[in-house]
């Protein structure tokens, strides 16, 4: 349908829609009982905001050149020599914007004690009175995108839809990568479908005249969740998750709360199918931390020969018991916000294949041909450089060139290992999940959870050394529940609750099995003791190997461990000490980490259910007994 076709004056509407339309110009015609609350919404949120002109975004490719040529002619957007890098932008952000905020993060949920102590909590009409001025008269001499976006196929069975109105037209082109977005959409909402309210803007009014800045945002920022009416707020960051609200703000913190509610999970996992050499299918979701591995497993090129992996999703997963007594899921989303450095050819060829063209980069370096560079896309730095600041850069400058959470944003649907059905309604049934994190010490390479309620326990124990993509002390070892801590939209004792009932739900015979792994375990001498990327296809392959009942496993305290006999290291040099020093479960170290389990459960004042505590007792009896 064409532009003109969609949009059309609309003057004969109620008086406040009128006013507005008049001031603002074009709404859809669509019709139907939805769009009269979501008109209504869009109104309330222009009065409150005053942009200049407000634009219904309808997805098409027509609309998107546009926004991106505006944002080229503004000094927003570098665009990159096409004899490289067709279609595709530099953006750098302010240096004070750079990536998700969690300290500014909040839950608003009525009481306190349902977003728990891992979670930010704010009630939710003292944060309205604070957010409320700023918000007022924030997008003046701005154009106020409304942005409808499915999270997932269009009118699945398992997808969500939400609107983001927003003063970021970086924001409307990201969104427009990573979720199914425009007209088709807003037929849906016209139909009735329920959709989330989420409202962002970078909080950079200007003023008659005033010149724009290539990368507005505030000083000032709050990104705020109400689980109890299913609503973001996002003010003052321009960044990633602070600002495509569909990701972590929608897709994580507010679907948990949905699925809690209907009886499913969103959660922070990558999504694969892995074909072994007989050519018999498995799907792995893996809960790993920011910036620990989920977009290089999800688009892993096994090294070992007849295997083939297939991506379904990198960072997201939504999964729901089936009526067969298994997990389905699917992801999401419909692009990847992937993490730059660290991406090249000996550690991710897919990402370095899938950024061919159309993709947006953001706090990378620049190379004086017009192409991107960043840590580890080649081995040796080109000689010099435009840095993510724009200054100047050569090796000997002794700073990185690429922000350390510099990213790409690019579609799905380039990646050249991506599953054909990758974007399946019903999703795809799970055969295990992989919990990890980023552990230089305790944490053997692969350990197998005993039943259900054990993974649930592992998951909820999960710590990991912080990573760039969030703010604070990069290498401080925090838990990260699930790779959920900043992610989870309500009480987390709640939430493992909600895990353990939903593989109540799952049939015993045909519920995932549970792992945990390690990529990141560093011998005394401060190196890694396993290569990793491809390589990881040997931990899958035992992983297989033991769902099918293959091969036997060792009992430890900890869960059941890889006899290394079983292991397929052809092929790879990793030494017996190495080897030993992987798969080491050390009594002291790991008594230990059950004194910060039960410190951790006791934040939670007698909320964790009974089932974690006993598997808390039987780990301490395992671990005594020697
Ligand atoms: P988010 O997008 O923030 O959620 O991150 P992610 O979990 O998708 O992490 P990603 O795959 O982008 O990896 C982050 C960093 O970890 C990159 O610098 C990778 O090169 C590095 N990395 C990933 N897998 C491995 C591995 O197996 N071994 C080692 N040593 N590093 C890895
Ligand atoms: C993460 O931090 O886990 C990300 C990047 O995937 S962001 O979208 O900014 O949250
Ligand atoms: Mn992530």
């Amino acid at each position: 349908m064409a532009l003109a076709d969609i949009f059309t004056r609309n003057e004969g509407s109620a008086s406040t829609r009128a006013t507005v339309a008049r001031r603002y110009g074009e709404v859809p015609t669509i019709q139907g009982e939805g769009m009269v609350a979501l008109q209504a919404w869009v109104d309330e949120i222009a009065a409150l905001t005053q942009p200049e002109r407000i634009h219904w975004v309808d997805g098409s490719r027509a609309e998107n050149d546009a926004l991106l040529r505006e944002m080229v002619d503004e000094g927003k957007l570098i665009k990159l020599n096409p004899e490289w890098r067709p279609g595709s932008y530099l953006a750098r952000s302010h240096p004070s914007d750079v990536a998700r905020t969690e300290a500014r993060t909040f839950i608003a949920s009525e009481r306190e004690e349902d977003a728990g102590p891992t979670n930010n909590w704010i009630a939710p009409d003292e944060i309205r009175a604070t957010i409320t001025p700023l918000f007022e008269g924030s997008m003046r001499g701005r154009t106020m995108y409304v942005v409808p976006f499915s999270m997932g196929p269009v009118g699945g069975p398992l997808s969500h839809i939400g609107v983001q109105v927003t003063d970021s037209a970086y924001a409307v082109t990201s969104i427009g990568i990573m979720t199914r977005v425009g007209t088709e959409v807003l037929r849906e909402i016209a139909g009735g479908a329920h959709w989330v309210k989420t409202v962002h803007s970078v909080g950079a009014p200007l003023a008659p005249g005033e010149t724009d800045v290539p990368w507005p945002c505030n000083d000032e920022k709050y990104i705020v969740h109400f689980p109890d009416t299913l609503e973001v707020w996002s003010y003052g960051s321009g960044y990633g998750g602070n600002a495509i609200l569909a990701k972590k703000c929608f897709a994580l913190r507010i679907a948990s709360v949905i699925g809690r509610n209907e009886g499913w999970l969103a959660e922070h996992m990558l999504l694969i199918r892995v074909i072994d050499p007989a050519g018999r299918a498995y799907h792995l979701a893996a809960a790993f931390p920011s910036a620990c591995g989920k977009t290089n497993l999800a688009m892993l090129r096994p090294t070992i020969p007849g295997w083939r992996v297939e991506t379904l999703g990198d960072d997201i997963a939504w999964l729901r018991p089936g009526e067969d007594g298994r997990l389905w899921a699917i992801n999401p989303e419909a692009g990847f916000f992937g993490v730059a450095p660290g991406t090249g050819a000996s550690t991710n060829v897919t990402a370095v294949e899938t950024l061919w063209g159309n993709t947006i980069f953001t706090n990378v370096a620049l190379r004086p041909d017009g192409d991107v560079w960043w840590e580890g896309l080649t081995d040796e730095p080109p000689a010099e450089l435009i840095d993510w600041e724009g200054k100047p850069w050569t090796p000997a400058s002794g700073r990185p060139a690429a922000h350390p959470n510099s990213r790409f944003t690019v579609s799905a649907a380039q990646c050249p290992q991506i599953a054909d059905d990758w974007e399946a309604p019903q999703g795809v049934p799970l055969d295990a999940i992989l919990f990890g994190g980023r552990r230089a010490t305790n944490m053997p390479l692969v350990v197998e959870a005993t039943d259900w309620t054990h993974g649930v326990f592992m998951g909820s124990n999960v710590s990991s050394e912080r990573t760039a993509a969030a703010e604070g002390t990069v290498g401080e070892l925090r838990r990260d529940p699930f790779a959920m801590l900043p992610f989870c939209g309500y009480n987390m004792a709640d939430y493992f609750g909600h895990w353990l009932k939903i593989g109540q739900k799952l049939r015993f015979d045909r519920a995932p099995r549970v792992f945990q792994v390690n990529w990141f375990r560093k011998g005394s001498d401060g190196r890694f003791l396993w290569p990793g990327f491809g390589e990881n296809s040997r931990v899958i392959d035992w992983i297989i190997r033991r769902i099918e009942g293959e091969v036997p496993a060792i009992d430890s305290p900890i869960g059941r461990l890889p006899r290394t006999e079983d292991l397929d290291l052809e092929g790879i040099e990793v030494s017996q000490d190495d080897l030993a020093e992987l798969f080491a479960v050390d009594r002291e170290p790991w008594l230990r980490e059950a004194d910060l389990t039960e410190e951790f459960y006791r934040t939670f004042d007698g909320r964790i259910p009974a089932p974690l505590w006993a598997e808390l007792a039987a780990l301490r009896y395992r671990l005594q007994r020697g």
